[in-house]
């Protein structure tokens, strides 16, 4: 999802954006860094997913994420790449952070359990980043995304993020006439969403204007709880059944927005509103729903 946003948003530019490589490979990645010599990388790729897939597979999303992040990150390293940026995500905050989440909370106490494991691999890829640039003097920068949505999410019933999935879940209840639809949790949570092209705008300006070591947040600062976020797709979708709430399903971090002021006071605002990103998202399952479930 990601990728795409940066590619729509870099369109014209020279590009290289080789899906065939797979990056826990680190022969293939080292091969591949050599022989095209890019100038500047974007590593977008992750194993990523919602609350449950993290829960069910943290070995995968433990060693996915460090082979990728070691892989590209040394071979940028060694082809002498200009320019690194690495995306962590707000999740890699500690649970019990101070909000809204500054730069500074990192690692100052423990993480939320249900995402231990990607947030610790995300860690050690911040940490590569540091350790490259104060070693070596590479210039890799990361930055730390709230939650993301929009066109080439995954969408999946069980593995998704929340949004993909209440909006594949009032579709189908809508198409099925169901009375209801089923929410995770109790609804109160908080997060803060950000459309993805709005991110590709921000990373695009963070490789022109940013080179240190500290992360930079880059979100929305549009909190919603969930129980108005289900409305919310249920009114983009056009299901007008009730909301019914699973408590038996974890609900996660009760509370994570972050505190974007560095990258807003540099000159970076995101443009689509949660509404209007919801519509477009839901345009864009409507039209690629093979896609998107394949995603
Ligand atoms: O998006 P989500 O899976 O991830 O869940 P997290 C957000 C909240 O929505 C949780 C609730 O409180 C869920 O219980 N929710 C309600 C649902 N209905 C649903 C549903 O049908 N599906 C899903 N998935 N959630 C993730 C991390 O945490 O945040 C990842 O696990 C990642 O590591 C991502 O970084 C950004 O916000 O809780």
């Amino acid at each position: 999802m990601v990728g795409s946003a940066v590619v729509r948003r870099l369109q014209g530019e020279d590009i290289l954006n080789d899906e065939r490589i797979d990056l826990r490979d680190q022969l293939s990645v080292r091969e591949w860094v050599q022989q095209n010599k890019p100038d500047v990388i974007v590593l977008a790729a992750a194993k990523v997913g919602g609350i449950k897939a993290n829960s069910d597979a943290p070995a995968e999303f433990l060693y996915d994420n460090l082979m990728i992040e070691t892989n590209v990150i040394h071979a940028a390293y060694e082809a002498g790449v200009e320019k690194l940026l690495f995306l962590g995500s707000s999740c890699i905050y500690p649970r019990e952070a101070v909000q809204p989440i500054t730069e500074d909370a990192l690692l100052t106490s423990p993480l939320e359990p249900t995402n231990e494991a990607y947030a610790i691999a995300k860690i050690a890829g911040l940490k590569l980043c540091e350790a490259y640039r104060q070693q070596h003097g590479c210039d890799f920068i990361s930055t730390m995304p709230c939650n993301l949505y929009g066109p080439g999410d995954r969408f999946d019933f069980e593995s998704s993020h929340v949004i993909p999935a209440l909006m594949m879940k009032a579709h189908e209840a809508k198409v099925k006439n169901a009375k209801t639809l089923e929410v995770w949790g109790s609804g109160k949570p908080l997060r803060e969403f950000l459309y993805v092209d709005d991110l590709a705008e921000a990373l695009v300006f963070l490789l022109q204007h940013y080179s240190d070591e500290k992360p930079v947040n880059v979100g929305s600062g549009e909190e919603v709880s969930i129980a108005k976020l289900a409305g919310m797709i249920a009114g983009v979708v056009g299901f007008e059944g009730a909301l019914v709430f699973d408590s038996a399903k974890p609900d996660g971090t009760m509370r994570k927005v972050m505190d974007s002021s560095r990258i807003n006071k540099a000159g970076w605002k995101p443009s689509v509103g949660l509404e209007e990103g919801l519509g477009r998202a839901y345009e864009w399952y409507l039209s690629n729903q093979q896609r998107a479930c394949a995603a």
